[in-house]
């Protein structure tokens, strides 16, 4: 089991920026719940979140992380 840490990531399966996140969440076996887009009920929320409109961010409590390569670093 994944070390608890209460993040959430709006994913996309299709996404290499995406990928490259999942992939360093999967190596420290982080506990990150997957938020999938497009999801026509995250729609609302995502654009909050992101205005830029994309994926991955990451939500780490009241931080909002975007861009792949800060969310891995
Ligand atoms: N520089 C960003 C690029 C992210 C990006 O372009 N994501 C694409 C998916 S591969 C996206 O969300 N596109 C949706 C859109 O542009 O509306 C990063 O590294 O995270």
């Amino acid at each position: 089991m994944g070390i608890a840490t209460g993040m959430k990531m709006y994913n996309s399966q299709l996404s290499p920026y995406a990928t490259r996140c999942r992939m360093a969440i999967y190596a420290k076996d982080l506990d990150v719940e997957f938020l999938e887009m497009p999801d026509p009920d995250l729609e609302q929320e995502f654009h909050r979140i992101a205005p830029m409109h994309k994926v991955p961010v990451l939500i780490d409590g009241d931080v909002i992380v975007p861009e792949s390569e800060t969310i891995c670093e």
